[in-house]
């Protein structure tokens, strides 16, 4: 992985940057072997920790956002191994950072590489963008929530259709089922994306945060339970010095950023 930080021309939000993650294994279409998983979750978890940074965006390279898991290395795995170390279980520890991602998808997001952006908070879809789980054509099924989140994502016939016939489909059809909130121009996708991280980060930190947890738990509760859990998080907001600063002035002061509470 390549990994860098960028920060607004006008840098005077403190945790306004925004962390830069690069899938870069060329040879392989950044296939998600174990080394890169591994990077990729110690590189999100640093940005996590760091008060710089407002929100991260995962991107890949070369005509790949990630091309699934690594076929080689899992070709020879039998189902005691696989089931013992609860493969890809590790995974889903991109969904426990606070701080939004943006998945920046460039080409190929094939497998685990769309479940990898399934993961993430918003999809931007480079124009070349490619969408698929084609786990059925090698005798398995998506193993890292592409069953779970896809359906969630567009619904189940279009789910259906792309996990039973492993079909790819194209950055528009992506856009028009719902799956990405943006199609952009290759070339400027990595920008847009960066743009759209600073705008994220300029905001109060606790508020983002308390915004994804609450956007997220839809997934998992009830209608009650999420409006309940939405108003004691929105309550909670009114504790910041954040929410205080814009009820006096109108406008929230970009140095009113931290500390918060
Ligand atoms: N794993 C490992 N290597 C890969 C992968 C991958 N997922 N995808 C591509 N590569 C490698 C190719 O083997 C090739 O390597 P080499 O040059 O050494 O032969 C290199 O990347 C370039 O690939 P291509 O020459 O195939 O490039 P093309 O532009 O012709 O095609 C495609 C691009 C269409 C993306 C094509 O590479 C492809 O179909 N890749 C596989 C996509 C796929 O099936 N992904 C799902 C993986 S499965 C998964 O994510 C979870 C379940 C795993 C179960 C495994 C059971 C064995």
């Amino acid at each position: 992985i390549l990994v860098e930080t960028r920060f607004p021309e006008d840098n005077s939000v403190v945790g306004g940057g925004v962390g830069v993650i690069s899938l870069h294994r060329p040879k392989a279409l950044n296939a998600l072997c174990d080394a890169l998983f591994d990077d990729l979750i110690h590189a999100v978890r640093a940005f996590d920790g760091d008060d710089d940074i407002g929100c991260i965006v995962i991107t890949g390279s070369g005509k790949a956002f990630a091309a699934g898991a690594d076929i080689s290395e899992m070709s020879k795995r039998e189902f005691a191994d696989v089931y013992k170390k609860n493969m890809f279980s590790q995974w889903a520890d991109i969904t426990k950072v606070s701080k939004p991602i943006i998945a920046a998808i460039n080409g190929f997001a094939l497998g685990g590489g769309c479940e990898l952006a399934m993961m993430c908070d918003i999809l931007l879809a480079g124009s070349k963008a490619q969408f698929g789980q084609p786990e059925i054509n090698l005798g398995v099924i998506p193993g890292a929530g592409g069953t779970q989140r896809l359906i969630r994502a567009v619904g189940k016939s279009k789910a259906m259709e792309m996990c039973l016939t492993g079909n790819r489909i194209s950055a528009q059809e992506a856009l028009d089922i719902g799956l990405v909130s943006k199609v952009i121009e290759t070339e400027f996708l990595l920008e847009e994306a960066v743009k759209m991280g600073f705008s994220i980060a300029d905001k109060g930190s606790v508020s983002v945060r308390m915004c994804k947890e609450a956007v997220n738990a839809a997934e998992e509760m009830t209608l009650a339970e999420g409006l309940r859990f939405e108003r004691r998080l929105f309550h909670a907001l009114f504790a910041t010095k954040d929410q205080k600063e814009v009820e006096l002035k109108g406008v929230r002061l970009k140095i009113s950023k931290v500390p918060e509470v």
